[in-house]
């Protein structure tokens, strides 16, 4: 069932709302066991990769569109590091609408730059960065009347609370520390939304501590100054001035949660430690807090048998360049037996 049709009580969707579905969300909780006993913690991940274009930001893109087609529009604009481009080719392919897609040229991931071309969408490589290009995007909804559907769109955020809402119900308790990547800043802002309307529901009753993860050259957050140039392997969150800031600044303090950074070698090693470790390969931006619990473990800061969910936010498949720089290659051999029991070592 999709996320407009499990929560469709608790999202804003009406009778003339078309029921758009790709079968988005509910996404797999995973505990892991042998990385969580080293950081002495109960550690679950939530697997946004499962989503059906790989991340999560089909969640809210599937509110978005549904709303845009509601309001009658004619096509959807975005900018994107790749994966928000992804999941807007996708549903635009999947309602039959155009979609228009602004990347910053030559640092989008492979796998994503696939996705979008393959859907259908009109992509435009711009000479900037996704900040530039977020700018562009918003002047060309304003000026052809396109459904922007970068999370400037509200129906994004309200959506992308179901995220929060899943874990609450599969855990059937709340986390103690809910650790996510930050780039733009609308995931950990709708994270936090989405635990504080179960707790004024009453379905919980205490809250997680927010830990927003970011990299070390794009970490506006953490700096506490929008970032002009920023660099990362971590492409998805390759952004210097999140649109969500004040947002994701009141969900850290409020839960007295905090923003940390990581070096791009502390998130290649985190991917590999979860993929070897856990039998799971997400995408660079995805190990960000993986990373950091890592680093905040060394510190001594972090508590001990604490409940820990990390939101792995896309698949690793999106970006296959970056894995295969640090994962080995095959071994190659002839086609003898003789051959294959030497190798078998
Ligand atoms: C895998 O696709 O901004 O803090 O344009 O793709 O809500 O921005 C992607 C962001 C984390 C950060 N993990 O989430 C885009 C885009 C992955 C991502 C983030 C992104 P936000």
């Amino acid at each position: 069932m999709g996320v407009l049709k499990r929560y469709c009580d608790r999202l804003p969707v009406t009778d003339k709302t078309p029921a758009v579905n790709l079968e988005e969300g509910s996404t797999p909780l995973v505990r892991l066991d042998r990385i969580g006993g080293a950081l002495g913690v109960e550690l679950w991940a939530k697997l946004e990769g499962c989503n059906p274009s790989g991340s999560f930001k089909d969640r809210g893109m599937v509110l978005a569109v549904a709303k845009a087609l509601e309001d009658g529009a004619r096509a959807l604009v975005c900018a994107s590091t790749g994966n928000t481009s992804a999941s807007a080719a996708a549903y635009a392919a999947h309602v039959g609408v155009p979609c228009y897609v602004l990347l910053p040229s030559g640092k989008v991931a492979l796998g994503k730059l696939a996705q979008a071309l393959i859907y259908g969408a009109k992509v435009i490589a711009i000479d900037g960065n996704f900040d530039r290009a977020l700018e562009m995007a918003r002047e060309a909804a304003a000026a052809r009347s396109f459904a922007m559907v970068n999370s400037v769109n509200p129906y994004r955020l309200i959506a992308q609370k179901t995220g929060a809402w899943e874990i609450c119900e599969s855990l059937g308790r709340v986390p103690d520390i809910h650790a996510i990547p930050v780039g733009n800043a609308c995931n950990i802002s709708a994270y936090w939304a989405g635990y504080r309307d179960f707790r004024e529901q009453g379905r919980i009753s205490s809250l997680p501590r927010m830990f927003g993860f970011q990299a070390e050259g794009a970490a506006p957050l953490v700096t506490n100054e929008p970032c002009p140039n920023p660099e990362t392997v971590a492409t998805a969150i390759r952004i210097g001035n999140p649109v969500s800031a004040d947002l994701a600044r009141e969900a850290v303090r409020d839960s007295g949660g905090e923003f940390n950074s990581v070096t791009d070698d502390e998130i290649l090693k985190a991917q590999l430690a979860l993929a070897k470790d856990g039998g799971i390969f997400a995408e660079p931006a995805s190990c960000a807090p993986l990373a950091g619990l890592i680093k905040l473990k060394a510190a001594g800061r972090l508590p001990e048998g604490a409940t820990v969910v990390m939101i792995l936010t896309g698949n690793g498949l999106k970006d296959p360049d970056t894995a295969l720089a640090q994962a080995g290659r095959p071994v190659k051999i002839g086609s003898s037996f003789d051959e294959l029991m030497e190798a078998l070592v």
